[in-house]
């Protein structure tokens, strides 16, 4: 399991806006209309036409997931899904496995092939690196493991530090980064 895991899991740094895939992930807010961080960078990089299907689906609730056109972006689709505000409390972790879990859902039910993750709520949310990114990893190979969409999974990290966060615990796991 863990070797057939190792090729379809990647890490990148970047800027994921530049991700030729299926699926981006957005970290947004609870309204859905844009914001600041990875959110404002996808609508910029989306174009309007994002920000008017995203006044049509009415908002989403911490941990769940919606899907949109990518109009502009070089993917086809944008999952906008939504952190918790890093509390230190037990749910952060449910919430935010949650936010994975309906991402991937959408993505699997579609047979979407490719989906590329920024580090949802390690921005202005506050959820520390090195939590996060066991939840991440943890909850998206538990995903993948009993899914065959989406068959290639990125990790996208904005910065080298986070980059390194992720690939430490894909090492620990015994994934190949
Ligand atoms: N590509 C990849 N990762 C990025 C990019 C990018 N272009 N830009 C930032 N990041 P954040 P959150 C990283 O703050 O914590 C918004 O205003 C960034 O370095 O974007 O979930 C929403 O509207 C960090 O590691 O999202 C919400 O109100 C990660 O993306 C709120 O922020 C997430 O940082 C959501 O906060």
């Amino acid at each position: 399991m863990v070797d057939a895991l190792g090729d379809r899991i990647f890490l990148k740094q970047g800027d994921i806006t530049r991700m030729t895939v299926d699926a981006i992930v957005n970290a947004a807010n609870t309204r859905l209309l844009g914001g600041g961080g990875v959110d404002g960078a996808i609508h910029r990089a989306a174009g309007p036409r994002l920000l008017a299907e995203c006044r049509s689906l009415g908002g989403c609730p911490t941990g769940e997931a919606r899907i949109t056109a990518g109009y502009n972006l070089p993917a086809r689709h944008v999952i906008h899904t939504v952190g918790p505000v890093y509390s230190g409390r037990r749910q952060d972790r449910d919430l935010l496995a949650g936010c994975y879990r309906s991402s991937l859902g959408l993505a699997a039910d579609r047979e979407l092939a490719s989906i590329a993750f920024p580090a949802i709520s390690c921005g202005v949310y506050g959820y520390p690196i090195e939590k996060a990114c066991r939840v991440a990893v943890d909850t998206c190979c538990a995903f993948l493991a009993e899914h065959p969409f989406p068959a290639t999974l990125f990790f996208v990290l904005f910065s080298e530090q986070d980059r390194e966060a992720y690939a430490a615990y894909l090492r620990q796991r015994g994934l190949r980064v």
